[in-house]
């Protein structure tokens, strides 16, 4: 027996971040020992190149490099990931490889070229999406468009690239227009509850 990973995914501004935080209060609150992880991790000796590289529109990596980091900034944590699963710690991340995938899938690199760094790390037993299908909704939250990405246009491009996680079978959409953060923890709760006394197969891997 070992705990459940979960990822909660979605574009810029979707409530990752609000979402991931409720999720560990509620889970704590039920005694549950769990544990939050944010990708990018910024404090890394490689998270710290990620960080400069988004709140730096000037500065020049090749596509193909800034992918690498990003993979790279999760292969930093995979023994710490497996580790707190097998000693039955609830895992919750706040963006993943798909992430990773659809990012650099919208700027015109392959599928499978963008998994591949990826192919090894442990596999979420649920991912949940965060899904506007009013993309207008995403660019007016708060802080949109102070970061690299952070446009319209592109935004559409990465939407487009995560549909293509839809037939995995850890996915899961949820729509969040005109949603409250009370509603969408809800959505999110019947989607973990069943998975969190524990899983009974091994750590799954991309
Ligand atoms: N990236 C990549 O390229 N490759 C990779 O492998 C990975 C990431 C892992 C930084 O990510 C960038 O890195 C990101 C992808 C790329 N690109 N961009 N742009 P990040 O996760 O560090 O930062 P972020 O995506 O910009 O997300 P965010 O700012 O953390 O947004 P969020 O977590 O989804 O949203 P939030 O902070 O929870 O909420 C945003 C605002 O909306 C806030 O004011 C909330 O109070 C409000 N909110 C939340 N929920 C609601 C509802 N339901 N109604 C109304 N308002 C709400
Ligand atoms: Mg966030």
């Amino acid at each position: 027996m070992r705990a459940p990973l979960i990822a909660i995914e979605g574009l810029d501004r979707s409530g990752k971040s609000t979402q991931t935080l409720k999720l560990v209060r509620r889970l704590q609150d039920s005694n549950r020992s769990v544990k939050l992880l944010k990708f990018p991790e910024r404090t890394t000796a490689i998270g710290k190149l990620i960080d400069q590289y988004l709140k730096d529109k000037k500065y020049k990596l090749s596509d193909e490099s800034v992918h690498l980091l990003f993979s790279a900034n999760r292969w930093e944590l995979q023994d710490k990931i497996i580790d707190l699963l097998t000693n039955q710690y609830i895992v919750v991340v706040d963006r993943y490889v798909y992430s990773g995938v659809a990012y650099s899938g919208a700027k015109g690199l392959k599928f499978q070229w963008c998994l591949n760094p990826d192919l090894g790390m442990p596999k979420p037993d649920v991912t949940i999406f965060l899904k506007f299908n009013d993309m207008l909704q995403v660019t007016t939250r708060s802080g949109f468009g102070e970061e690299r990405y952070e446009e319209s246009e592109f935004q559409k491009k990465v939407c487009a690239q995560f549909k293509k996680f839809e037939g995995f079978s850890e996915w899961h959409n949820i729509n969040v227009d005109n949603k409250s953060i009370e509603e969408v923890h809800d959505e999110i709760w019947n989607l973990v509850e069943p998975v969190i006394n524990g899983i009974n197969n091994d750590i799954q891997t991309f």
